[in-house]
């Protein structure tokens, strides 16, 4: 091997390319593909760090499988063969199936790597069982994609970030790239001609970089997009034609709107009218793009404000013409010909999924009458998942046999009966797909996996083996999953092809899925009111509801995306560990004066489910009331054993089960 191709498969705007050329001692050096469109030869500092240290790191890797010989929570393993490890998850599942059906398996996976055969094929093998699945969405942005594809159709089909050669304005609602698409934000953003529009309650470096920021307090969108909205029609920005042809339900909001006066608008915001009245200028210039982040619906009423922000381009037809659109999440290859429910074998339920949501899951755990074994593949839930101290006496449960599939040996690996480990994306073949750009890359072994380790696609095919399961859908070959996804795309070429290139774009042209401008809804139109959504509980149309005032003494925590993690993955990275110092809370000049905190004072943050003792940062990113404390790091590497998903109460979103860990509030004392 000389120099390779392959891509990145974190969870992450980007979708990085990446060359590797050989190391020593087995290891690859991995660096930034300079004919990447997006990330033009470099990776973010967190990826160029932990995929040339711990990724390849065998003493930091989980490298066999291993059987629990300690309590559950201590990680005290025996070394077992994969042999020895796959007959007793068979065994142990099927007694759990045999007593109390196959309903009594859950099942939590998301996104430690999202290629595709690696983050889908295993799902063919708890659909063939019957397991009931934790959905993912529901701890990351469900309220959105559930509000989106009611009100357009489709939550998936973003616009084409090519297509802003035509635009005059981008807005970026409640998303920071510059921490969780970083190559975007230098590149698509820092490049674009027109105007940047932020809106965040953080001051981010997306924000600083902005010709216009509007940081409202977290919570109060909606009404912050019903005085944008009243300020486009005051300024005739409305696209009446395209109303009349292609939005139900505006007649319906128009009395809200003519209410909503930009100066009504700061004062439920806290944005100065002044800066409403640009933001409406900006997005009235010309085609104009919005860019609905998936923070910003972790919030209490998280899919109101989706629907609220949806206004926008609704009202002034800006979706389905160039330099136009929305971006949620922009899934191209699945509306291209990637059939991503026959790669998870969607077929194979037998009657009805069977589902349960991240909020609730602590409760549900605990009773031991509901489940009886448990896997996380993919996902570490005691870092990342909500009720953080009570999921983990959850699993604790002697009676609950829990197999963990994972690549290092995290704190969910901890409380494993049999810990299964995973081969890295440096170790096997498989498709990479972006969820913001049309490209799909190759994702190339480049070297051999670690130890024993095996990709996830193979470890369940063995597990079904093991469980005499036949059905041939549970035993393709990586060769056979990813022909066929190519020819799903129609690229006419091979993999060997696709993987001397690294990457390809889908279409030649910016793609717009709403080109034909149907809306995929039962009206046929976009849809400001919504039958469907008023029987999951929202109201008819959107409302510029804010949430309730904060009550005295306590402030708003948010724990977004870290510069420096990707979620929790890269955390038990030391060179990372290192660069990004002891976990902070950033807390505003003023409040830190009330409460006679200085800079670098450890402080407790406090509420019903639990408490941290983070280091203060003193600075004004956030309005008064607010804390920042970003996500991403190992519970068991802190200093109190437990990570900002300590606080994370397990409120839901306005939409039962979705997370709105942004709308959490805590106490904030000095730790003396
Ligand atoms: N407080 C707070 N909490 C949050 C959020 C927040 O904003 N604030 N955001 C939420 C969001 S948006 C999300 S998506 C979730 C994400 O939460 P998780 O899905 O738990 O993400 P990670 O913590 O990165 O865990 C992914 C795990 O997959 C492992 N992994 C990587 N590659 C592979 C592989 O090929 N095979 C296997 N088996 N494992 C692999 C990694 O080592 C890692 O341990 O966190 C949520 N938690
Ligand atoms: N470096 C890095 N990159 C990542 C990740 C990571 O952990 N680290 N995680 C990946 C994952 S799983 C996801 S889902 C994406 C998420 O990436 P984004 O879509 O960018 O979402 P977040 O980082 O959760 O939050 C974005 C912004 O929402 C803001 N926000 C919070 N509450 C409100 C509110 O009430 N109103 C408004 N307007 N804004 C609000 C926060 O201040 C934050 O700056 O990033 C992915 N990329
Ligand atoms: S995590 Fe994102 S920015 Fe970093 S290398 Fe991967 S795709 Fe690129
Ligand atoms: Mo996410």
């Amino acid at each position: 091997m000389t120099e390779l191709r392959t891509n990145c498969p974190r969870d992450c705007y980007d979708n990085c390319g990446i060359v590797v050329r050989p190391g020593k001692n087995g290891r690859v050096i991995v660096r930034g593909d300079p004919e990447h469109p997006i990330n033009r030869g470099t990776l973010c500092t967190k990826c160029a760090t932990a995929y040339n240290g711990v990724w390849q790191d065998p003493s930091e890797r989980l490298s066999i499988p291993l059987r629990r010989v300690g309590p559950k929570g201590e990680g005290a393993f025996e070394a077992i063969s994969w042999d020895a490890a796959l007959s007793e998850v068979a065994e142990r599942t099927q007694q759990v199936i045999d007593k109390r059906g196959p309903q009594a398996v859950v099942h939590t996976h998301y996104s430690g790597t999202l290629s595709m055969l690696a983050f889908m094929f295993p799902m063919r093998f708890f659909n063939r069982l019957g397991a009931t699945e934790v959905e993912p969405d529901s701890i990351c942005n469900l309220a959105g994609h559930i509000a989106w594809s009611a009100m357009f159709g489709i939550s998936v089909a973003g616009f084409d970030p090519r297509t802003a050669a035509d635009s005059s304005c981008i807005l970026v609602w409640g998303a920071n790239p510059s921490h969780s698409g970083p190559h975007m934000d230098q590149h698509w953003l820092g490049e674009f001609d027109g105007a940047v529009v932020v809106v965040d309650p953080i001051r981010t470096d997306t924000a600083v970089r902005a010709d216009l920021h509007l940081q409202p307090f977290p919570g109060t969108d909606a009404a912050l997009a019903f005085s944008i909205v009243h300020e486009l029609r005051a300024l005739g920005a409305f696209d009446d034609e395209f109303i009349a042809a292609h939005v139900h339900g505006a007649p319906d909001v128009l009395p809200t709107i003519e209410a909503c006066s930009p100066s009504w608008g700061e004062a439920q915001t806290g944005v100065p009218a002044e800066q409403i009245r640009q933001a409406a200028e900006l997005y009235a210039s010309g085609p104009a793009l919005l860019w609905a982040g998936q923070g910003l619906q972790r919030q209490p009423t998280g899919a109101n404000v989706m629907r609220a922000i949806g206004m926008l381009p609704a009202l002034t037809g800006n979706i389905g013409k160039p330099g136009a659109g929305i971006c949620y999440l922009n899934v191209a290859a699945a509306l291209l010909g990637a059939d991503f429910d026959e790669l998870a074998g969607a077929s194979l339920v037998d009657g009805e999924a069977r589902k349960l949501n991240h909020i609730g899951l602590a409760g549900a755990l605990e009773d031991p009458d509901r489940f009886g074994a448990m896997f996380s593949w993919n996902t570490n839930p005691l870092a990342s998942a909500a009720e953080q101290l009570r999921l983990r006496e959850a699993f604790r449960r002697e009676d609950l046999f829990t197999v963990v599939v994972d690549c290092f040996p995290t704190d969910t690996v901890d409380y494993a009966d049999i810990v299964l480990p995973a081969a890295s994306f440096l170790e096997f073949d498989d498709l990479t797909f972006s969820y913001m750009n049309p490209i799909v890359g190759a994702q190339r072994k480049v070297r051999e996996p670690v130890g024993d380790s095996l990709p996830n696609q193979e470890i369940f095919r063995r597990l079904a083996a093991a469980m005499g399961y036949d059905e041939p859908e549970l035993h393709e070959s990586d060769v056979v999953l990813i022909e066929r996804l190519l020819d799903g795309l129609d690229l006419g070429f091979s993999f060997e092809e696709l993987a001397e290139r690294g990457h390809v774009y889908l279409t030649e042209d910016p793609f717009d899925y709403f080109a034909d401008r149907r809306f995929r809804t039962p009206s046929g139109r976009i849809e400001i009111a919504s039958a469907s959504l008023s029987e999951v509980g929202l109201d008819p149309v959107p409302t510029p509801a804010t949430d309730a005032a904060q009550p005295e003494g306590l402030f708003r925590l948010l724990t977004p995306a870290s510069r420096w993690r990707l979620n929790d993955s890269h955390a038990n990275d030391r060179t990372i560990g290192r660069r990004s110092g002891p976990p902070t809370v950033t807390v505003h000049p003023a409040d830190a004066a009330d409460l006679g905190i200085a800079d670098g004072d450890p402080v407790h943050l406090r509420n019903g489910a639990g408490q941290i003792t983070l280091a203060t940062a003193i600075g004004d990113i956030a309005p008064r009331g607010v804390l920042v404390a970003y996500k991403g790091r190992w519970p068991k590497l802190e200093p109190g054993g437990c990570n900002v998903n300590a606080l994370h109460e397990g409120n839901s979103a306005d939409i039962e089960g979705c997370s709105a860990v942004h709308g959490t509030l805590v106490s904030l004392e000095p730790a003396r």
